[in-house]
């Protein structure tokens, strides 16, 4: 007799109850989370009083009885998690990400391939090196990780902000990273690669070259995650319904652009904000400014030689420059909707490169074959067992049924008796699928080699691409390159270092050496700049283009007597495109109180620092003999590259400050109303960097 199917296979609810389709408190509440009027012990207990241990008398001694007091101490004592051992620092959000369909042509999986279709995202972006509670703006490379909640399975898309990476094989990541950490003896410095240890790996370790170019670059202080490109960095395998295979580069391109920060507002914001890019995501999301990306493909043909146009694909240091293959836009993900608890979401998630779904597999990238090993493994340690998939922010939007049993931390009531397969007693179920039923079944590829520690030769060019990277800057950014590069070798303290990495430059561009070198005060040694591919325009960012600038912000100053009508015209110009104004007065409160006009002050000059403005204007009647701080304001805005902006007496403020009103991204206008359009189309081109010759370079 057949035996009888037994619903052995119960499994959690499929979707998350953090992410965004629940719809967490706001629809519906999780049972798990905290409901009932009345504060209660941890088992549900009504208390009187959490103020107060129990006793005896009022003088004490406490009672060992006291089950709240003890209860409350022993939770609290164990609410820490270990950080990441890389990208602790790192903020979230939920999202959509929408099929084009364009991609059916490379792979079967329907998240890429089926046009329309709408996957839930969780995005974390980060900084690698920084401890938890470390500055947002520090010189780093910033993991750019998606979590694709699909019907098939999750996927999660394990990237960053730069292509490359700083090793060939993830046998050399305890190095690299225990290198950049802070030193061992004093554990300084925080969050950031200016020190003797980083520079003397990567000095050795020259596969690190290009790599190393793109953290100097502007791209290691990106303004905003908003404004991020992403990148999975290896070289992964599609596979389409047929069962042809390709090889794939991702990218994330950002809607609003590429942008960065300059060095010396990075290093400000480590002050005086170091929630910056933090607090910008929220605050772009909760004001509807929601950030967008596209994902896009490079594809090339799976001829069997892991090459393309004689790029090594397997070379994780190597990318493919986009005008020999071009990104083929397949998608759209937006970002709409912050995390409700950090802890549970943002903290929580568990990324992994081996969570990948039918029609997404991997290649040889020896780096890549380590890191699906690394990401299990660290979840266990991070969040205390095997169980973390049952964990709301990683829990699969697709039905679970997998025989895996117990463990820390198991929230499932499995039922029946028969999580093994092949078994009778339950009809053999759950039933292994079909790759037509979408059964994960590799592609036959095959393996052959003899056993070595070793790589090929190809991994041996570890310049030319640093060389063609450099070479395709515009002159700002290599500007900004060289000062970077100066900056972190000055910190150094061991002249063998910066010796040896000047011969490194030396192969990479010889103004870049010279210029580094003068900076150390050392000679330009002997070398001679590697060949290397023309130039790739797509890999700067400085172009003189437009993007959408929803999202900015723009402070404006004021006082008492200020045209606050005009303030309220300007709002609405730039509030139509996105742009949030911030009022800046000499206290605060509201200017006009109670008029149809009136504006909320949300800085004075105690608060307001020029970091937090992508623009700033003052406002015609704001007190012209002000705090010497605002004209602090608009010269560092000024450096700093930023539009600034004045209408009537405004102008006469930025006079005082030594601003030149007739420089590239000023503009000093009649009215407000002119000052509108002036100022979108400067916040549109993110700085006036014909400035840069006026301003000390160093800093802008
Ligand atoms: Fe990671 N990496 N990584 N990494 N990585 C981690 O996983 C690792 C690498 C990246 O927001 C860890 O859950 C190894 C490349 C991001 O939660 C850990 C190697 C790229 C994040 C780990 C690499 C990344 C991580 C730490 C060399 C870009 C943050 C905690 C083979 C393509 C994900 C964790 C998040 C996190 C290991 C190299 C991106 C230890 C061994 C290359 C964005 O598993």
């Amino acid at each position: 007799m057949t035996p009888q199917h037994q619903p052995d296979q119960s499994a959690p609810a499929p979707v998350s109850p953090t992410g965004s389709v629940y719809g967490g408190p706001r629809r519906g509440r999780d049972p798990r989370a905290q409901s009932g009027e009345f504060l209660t012990s941890v088992q549900g207990v009504r208390l009187p009083d959490t103020d107060h241990s129990l006793k005896a008398g009022p003088r004490g001694p406490v009672l060992l009885e006291d089950f709240h007091l003890r209860e409350k101490i022993m939770h609290f004592d164990h609410e820490r998690i270990p950080e990441r051992v890389v990208h602790a620092r790192g903020a979230g959000a939920h999202g959509t990400f929408t099929a084009y369909g364009n991609a059916a042509g490379v792979t079967r999986a329907a998240v890429l391939a089926q046009e329309g279709l709408q996957t839930e995202v969780f995005v974390r972006f980060s900084t690698v090196l920084g401890s938890r509670g470390s500055a947002d703006t520090a010189r780093d490379t910033r993991g750019f990780a998606v979590k694709f909640y699909t019907a098939e399975g999750t996927w999660d898309l394990v990237g960053n902000n730069m292509p490359v990476f700083f090793i060939q094989d993830a046998i050399k990541f305890p190095d690299i990273i225990h290198a950049a950490k802070p030193h061992p003896d004093r554990e300084i410095p925080q969050a950031q690669s200016a020190h003797d240890t980083f520079w003397d790996f990567v000095s050795l370790n020259t596969e690190a070259t290009h790599h190393v170019l793109w953290n100097m670059s502007d791209r290691g202080i990106p303004r905003s995650f908003r404004t991020m490109e992403g990148f999975g960095v290896h070289t992964f395998r599609l596979v389409d319904a047929a069962g042809e295979t390709s090889l794939v580069k991702f990218h994330w391109k950002p809607l609003l652009g590429v942008h960065s920060l300059v060095w010396e507002e990075a290093q400000m914001a480590m002050g005086f904000d170091p929630d910056f890019h933090r607090r910008d995501l929220a605050d772009a999301i909760e004001a509807g400014a929601f950030p967008e990306w596209e994902l896009g493909l490079q594809v090339m043909p799976d001829d069997g030689t892991d090459t393309f146009e004689g790029i090594d694909l397997l070379d994780p240091t190597k990318l493919v420059p986009e005008e020999l293959c071009p990104v083929q836009r397949v998608g759209r993900m937006v970002l709409h909707t912050n995390p409700t608890n950090y802890f549970a979401e943002t903290e929580q998630v568990a990324f992994h490169t081996g969570h990948v779904v039918p029609g997404i597999e991997f290649t040889n990238d020896p780096l890549l074959q380590g890191r699906n090993f690394s990401y299990l493994d660290t979840q266990l340690t991070r969040l205390g067992g095997p169980n973390f998939a049952q964990i709301p922010i990683n829990r699969p939007h697709a039905p679970v049924n997998d025989n895996t049993r117990d463990g820390f931390h198991q929230h499932a009531v499995h039922q029946g008796v028969t999580p093994y397969k092949p078994n009778g007693l339950d009809g053999d179920r759950p039933r292994v699928a079909t790759a037509e039923e979408g059964g994960y079944v590799n592609v036959a590829r095959p393996v052959e080699g003899s056993v070595v520690r070793g790589a090929p030769a190809s991994f041996d060019d570890h310049f030319s691409q640093a060389a063609m990277f450099y070479a395709s800057l515009s002159d700002i950014e290599k500007a900004h390159t060289t000062d970077a590069i100066s900056f972190e070798l000055g910190k150094v303290y061991e002249q063998a270092v910066k010796e040896r990495e000047l011969t490194v430059l030396a192969k990479v561009d010889a103004d870049l050496c010279a210029a580094v070198a003068a900076s150390l005060g050392l000679p330009v040694p002997d070398g001679e700049p590697v060949d290397h591919l023309p130039p790739s325009p797509a890999l700067a960012q400085v172009t003189g283009a437009s993007f959408p600038v929803a999202g900015r912000i723009v402070g404006i100053v004021a006082g008492p007597d200020a045209d606050l009508a005009g303030i309220a015209a300007l709002r609405s110009a730039l509030t139509a495109q996105g742009v949030q104004l911030k009022v800046i007065a000499p206290s605060g409160g509201k200017l006009g109180a109670g008029t149809a006009d009136e504006q909320v002050v949300e800085r004075t000059p105690s608060t307001a620092r020029s970091i937090e403005f992508d623009a700033v204007v003052v406002a015609d009647g704001a007190p012209r003999d002000g705090d010497a701080r605002t004209a602090l304001l608009a010269q560092e805005a000024f450096r700093h590259l930023k539009a600034v902006a004045a209408w009537g007496s405004g102008g006469d403020v930025l006079a005082a400050a030594g601003i030149p009103t007739s420089a590239p991204g000023v503009s000093v206008a009649g009215s407000a109303d002119e000052v509108g359009p002036a100022l979108l189309a400067a916040l549109g081109l993110h700085r006036a960097w014909e400035r840069h010759a006026l301003v000390a370079a160093p800093s802008a």
